[in-house]
């Protein structure tokens, strides 16, 4: 698979939305990563689902919504997506995952699985055919800007082999958490396939987004 960039918007100058998504999409970004978030699961409130369809209408960028929320089935109709957008659920936020992810498939959009850092690989267990995406935290979620967590080489590594014993080859590994051309290029190594940019990366005052796209690209 090629590798993918995903523009974390909540990075993005949040009082013009609209020009960050057409500067994203000058840079060539693959995905744009929106964080939805609900103050239960973690910490904070970012993009809400009204900004989710907002921000649909206006590129044909695929979505890739991370949500960080409880019980996530509820919200899952609320978002107009389609057939190329990924609605991604935390294995931790929801004892229903399965239903969860079949609901999400019904809807006609792709699926992804989300573990914490602490959380084992082998919770993907009974899950993979109802999963397109695989995605490896590699911060606790809930904020930017933050430091990856010493075992998320191994854990990518882990998953990578975790999946491909279980033939699910096709399922791509994302990354998420201070994904740094140096941390991506690490992680890439070991099997990530899609990787989320923020503060780390692409969002950095004064530096032009396709060059910040293009030499991420380059350590891949
Ligand atoms: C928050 C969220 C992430 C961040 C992204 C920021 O946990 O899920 O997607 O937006 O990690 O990137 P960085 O480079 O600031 O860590
Ligand atoms: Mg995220």
């Amino acid at each position: 698979m090629k590798k993918l960039l995903s523009a974390s918007v909540m990075c993005a100058d949040l009082l013009d939305i609209r020009n960050s998504v057409k500067e994203l999409e000058r840079a060539g970004i693959d995905l744009l990563h929106l964080d939805i978030m609900d103050g239960s699961f973690v910490p904070n409130i970012t993009l809400g689902f009204d900004m989710v369809n907002a921000i649909k209408s206006v590129t044909d960028i695929p979505l890739d919504v991370h949500m960080m929320v409880n019980n996530p089935a509820g919200f899952i109709d609320m978002m107009n997506l389609g057939k190329d957008d990924y609605i991604c659920i935390h294995y931790e936020g929801d004892i229903h995952a399965q239903r969860t992810l079949a609901k999400i498939r019904d809807k006609g959009c792709k699926t992804g699985l989300a573990l914490n850092p602490q959380t084992p690989v082998n919770c993907y267990e009974h899950l993979t055919d109802y999963m397109d995406m695989a995605l490896v935290m590699t911060v606790c979620p809930g904020f930017a800007g933050q430091k990856i967590f010493a075992g998320a080489k191994e854990k990518v590594a882990k998953t990578r082999e975790f999946l491909d014993n279980l033939g699910k080859y096709d399922i791509p590994i994302e990354v998420d958490g201070n994904i740094s051309p140096k941390n991506g290029a690490m992680l890439s190594k070991v099997g990530a396939e899609i990787f989320v940019l923020g503060t780390s990366s692409l969002f950095i005052k004064g530096k032009d987004m396709k060059e910040s796209a293009d030499s991420f690209r380059s350590v891949l």
